[in-house]
This record gives structure tokens, sequence and C-alpha cells, in this order.
């Protein structure tokens, strides 16, 4: 008999299970605080979640197969060498399990350019639900085209739909760019395939800390959970939680990254298995 203790207290093969962890600890374009250790403290996190929630009666860990299948292994300082490796991760996880439900872990935001990419050419459609302070929607940062602030402008590009929730500060090419790329600020009735990335700073730091830029006047947990219930009745097909930048164990911004994997979870249109 093994006593051996993993994310999960059981972890599926991928092929079988219903969510998958991927961790990507890319922290390369960072400009406040570094972010590579989100994963490893998520997880910490997430071993001490409990899968029963009284208000909804639900329990995700009985309802879904987890596993884990690690950290990509990213290339620090190279966007281009990390990018070809996030996709051929992607790549090989849906060849192995085309339905699963995958739970991305940052890392910087930029991460998830790599990933709508590698789901848009998949789906053909997409909308992209984006939680952030920051509009991230500059065409560069001084000269360099993928930067953390840049990601959601090269996102637009590849002809995605995005709906931004809970933005704060922008320059002004960003709400150029939000105008003509036609982001919407509202989740209404969603008919595409629907991604969604979280970065922790739409919350207050009051709630969440340890992000790579904080930003003041944010929402509270109850308010982004009142928008998350929003997107109930939609096809979510991945997710990401991006920016938390803890450097220690038992954080509260590590905390809430698993409250809030286990609240889409729940929302899901397919909970029942
Ligand atoms: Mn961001």
């Amino acid at each position: 008999m093994l006593y051996t203790k993993r994310t999960f207290d059981y972890e599926y093969p991928l092929k079988e299970a219903d969510v998958c962890l991927v961790g990507i600890p890319f922290s390369s374009t960072e400009i406040g605080q570094p972010v590579k250790y989100g994963p490893l403290f998520i997880r910490e996190a997430i071993r001490n979640l409990m899968g029963h929630n009284p208000k909804t009666g639900k329990n995700i860990f009985k309802k879904y197969k987890f596993c884990d299948i690690g950290d990509v292994e990213v290339v620090p300082g190279s966007w281009e060498k990390t990018d070809n490796v996030i996709t051929d991760t992607i790549k090989e996880i849906f060849s192995e399990n085309k339905k699963v439900f995958p739970v991305f872990l940052g890392g910087e935001h930029l991460i998830s350019l790599s990933i709508i990419r590698n789901l848009q050419k998949m789906k053909k459609s997409l909308t992209v639900v984006d939680f952030d302070a920051h509009r991230d929607l500059l065409s560069d940062w001084l000269g360099e085209e993928h930067s953390h602030i840049t990601w959601a402008y090269h996102a637009l590009k590849s002809k995605v739909d995005m709906v931004q929730i809970g933005c704060r500060i922008y320059e002004e090419e960003e709400q150029k760019n939000f105008v003509k790329f036609k982001v919407s600020d509202k989740i209404g009735k969603i008919k595409n395939p629907v991604y969604l990335t979280i970065d922790l700073d739409v919350l207050d730091p009051s709630v969440c800390p340890e992000v790579g830029t904080q930003q003041a006047a944010g929402m509270s947990f109850e308010e982004l959970k009142r928008e998350l219930m929003k997107l109930k009745g939609s096809e979510i097909i991945g997710m990401d939680i991006v920016e938390c930048a803890s450097r220690e164990a038992e954080t509260r911004t590590a905390h809430i990254a698993a409250e809030l994997i286990r609240t889409v979870l729940e929302i899901r249109k397919n909970y029942a298995h």
C-alpha cells in the first residue's frame, strides 16, 4: 500500500479525468511582483479545499474526476519558446482526452494568449470572458509585442469575442482598441464556447494582496462570484487563474484562487456527469 499525498485525494489518469490542472509558472514580462510560484501555492490551497459546499449542496470532488498533470516546463525569458511548449502540451492533453476541462494556473497573464489561440483553432468560435483590473489592450509595451499587458490585444487579433469585467484603469490606446474590437463590458447571453480567464488583480488588494500588479478599488469576492454566476448555462471549455504572486503557503490570495476554481466547476453547465 502506498501512502502518498497528491494535489487531490484521488487522482485519475488524464484519459479518464473530467478536470485537469496544468501549472504554467511563466513570469518573464512582469513589471511588479514575480508570479512564478502561483501554481505551487494554489495547488497547496486546493489541498485544503473542502469539496462540499453547504450553500449549494454540491461537492465537486464527488462529481468530477481530477488529475494534476504538473507544470509546463516554461523557458524563462523566451515567450516564443514557452508558447511552443504550451501549444504542444495543450495538443497532447486533448489528444489524450477530448472532453477534459483544463484549469491552467499562472504565471503571468501572457500565458492566456497561447491557450486562447490554441482553443480558438480547435473551436472556430470562442468568447473569452476576462476578469481583470486592466484591459491589457496595448499593441506593444516598450516595443515588445508579447507582454502581460498586451496579450488581450493579440488575442483579439486572432478573432475571438471578448468580454472584460472589472477593468478600472487603462491608457487611451487601450480604450480605442476596446471600441475597435467591440469588446463588451457586460456578460450577456453567450452562444459561443467560453474560455474564462481570471487575473486575481480584479479583486481588491484587501482581498487578494499578492498579485503581479495591485490596483486599488477592486471587486469583493462576493461581487466576483455574482458575475461568475451569469455564466451559468454557458459552455465553459477551460479556464485560467493568473497573476498569483504568493511567495509562501497559506496566503489568502492562493485560497481565493482555489475557491474560484470550485465556484466555476459548480456552475459549469455539464456539472452533472
Ligand atoms: Mn491582466
